[in-house]
C-alpha cells in the first residue's frame, strides 16, 4: 500500500512539475515577446530622434529651400541593427494643403483658402460642397458657416454624440468626424491635404500637381506637370524664383501660397525584430528662425 501511494505522489509530482514547466514556457514565450516589442520600440523612438536630426542637419545647410532631390528625401529601406531591421522616410507635410489656412488667425475664414480648397476637392472627385464643414469643425463659433456647415447641433443629435472641436485640427484624421466625410472621401484626400498647428504655405518643390493646380488655376497643367517632371534636378530655389517662371501668378499668392521651404515633417518608420513588428510616425517642425533645430510635434503608433 505504501509503496502504491509513493508511486501515486510521484506520477503527480511528475504531472504537476510538467504542468508548471509548460506554463512557464508559455509565461516565458510572453516575455521574450514582450521584450522583443519593447525593444522595438525603442528602436522606433531612436528612429524617429535620428529623423529629427536629418531634418536639423538639412536645415543647417539646406540654402534657403527644400527639394526632393535632398539627402532627407531618400528613404531608408532596411538597415539592421542587432537583431532588427528598421527602415525609415521622411515626407514634406507642405506638400498637401493645410486644412488649418481655412481659418486665419483673425477667426475669420479665408476666403482664397476656401476657394483653394474647393477647386483641389472638385479636382479629385470630391464634393466641394465638404468644405464649410471643414470650416465649422475648426471655426470657434457654433454658428453655421452655410447651409453645408455642421456645428454641434449636428454632432450632438448624432447616435453617438460629441461635440465640434471649434479649434484647429490637430490630426488629418479628424476628418473622419466631420459630418460627410465617409471613409472613401478621406482615402481620396489624404495624399494631399494636412493639418499644422500654424498657416502654412505650400511648397512647390513636394507638392502633387493636384495641389500646385489648385492654387495656381491659371497655370497650364502641362506647365505644372513639366515642372513636377523635372524638379527633383531643378528645384525653384527662391519665392523670387517663382514669380519669375510662372508670370500669371497673382503676387499675392507668392510666399503666402507657395514657397520653396518647408517647416514641417512627416517621419516614419518600421521596425521588424524577430515576429515583431513596430512602425511609428511623427510630425517634426523645424524653426523657421532657427533651422538648424527641429522639435517633434506628436508621436503615435501606427497600426
Ligand atoms: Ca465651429
Ligand atoms: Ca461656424
Amino acid at each position: 500500500m505504501a509503496a502504491i501511494t509513493a508511486l501515486l505522489i510521484v506520477a503527480i509530482a511528475a504531472s504537476a512539475a510538467m504542468y508548471m514547466l509548460s506554463q512557464q514556457s508559455a509565461l516565458l514565450g510572453q516575455v521574450v515577446l514582450v521584450t522583443a516589442r519593447a525593444q522595438a520600440d525603442l528602436y522606433a523612438r531612436a528612429g524617429i530622434d535620428w529623423a529629427r536630426g536629418v531634418v536639423s542637419a538639412d536645415g543647417k545647410g539646406s540654402g534657403g529651400f527644400d527639394s526632393l532631390g535632398e539627402a532627407w528625401a531618400q528613404p531608408i529601406a532596411a538597415l539592421p541593427v542587432e537583431r532588427a531591421l528598421v527602415a525609415g522616410s521622411l515626407a514634406d507635410e507642405q506638400g498637401k494643403f493645410n486644412l488649418n489656412n481655412l481659418v486665419g488667425a483673425d477667426k475669420k475664414v479665408s476666403a482664397n483658402d476656401e476657394k483653394i480648397a474647393r477647386r483641389l476637392f472638385a479636382s479629385l472627385g470630391v464634393p466641394e460642397e465638404l468644405v464649410p464643414a471643414i470650416v465649422d469643425w475648426i471655426d470657434a463659433d457654433s454658428d453655421l458657416y452655410t447651409t453645408a456647415g455642421a456645428e454641434d447641433a449636428y454632432y450632438l443629435g448624432l447616435s453617438r454624440p460629441y461635440r465640434a472641436a471649434n479649434q484647429p485640427m490637430v490630426q488629418v484624421e479628424e476628418l473622419h468626424r466631420i459630418r460627410g466625410f465617409d471613409p472613401k472621401v478621406v482615402a481620396r484626400l489624404k495624399p494631399f491635404v494636412t493639418a499644422l498647428p500654424v498657416r502654412t504655405a505650400v511648397n512647390v518643390n513636394t507638392a502633387s500637381a493636384e495641389v500646385i493646380a489648385a492654387i495656381a488655376p491659371d497655370l497650364p497643367t502641362e506647365e505644372i506637370r513639366r515642372f513636377v517632371d523635372t524638379r527633383t534636378a531643378s528645384p525653384l530655389k527662391s519665392i523670387q524664383q517663382i514669380s519669375e517662371r510662372w508670370k500669371a501668378l497673382p503676387l499675392s499668392a507668392v510666399g503666402n501660397d507657395l514657397d520653396v521651404k518647408t517647416s514641417y515633417f512627416l517621419a516614419r518608420v518600421q521596425v521588424s525584430q524577430d515576429d515583431v513588428q513596430v512602425a511609428s510616425e511623427a510630425l517634426i517642425e523645424r524653426k523657421a528662425n532657427n533651422p538648424g533645430v527641429a522639435a517633434i510635434i506628436w508621436r503615435r503608433p501606427v497600426y
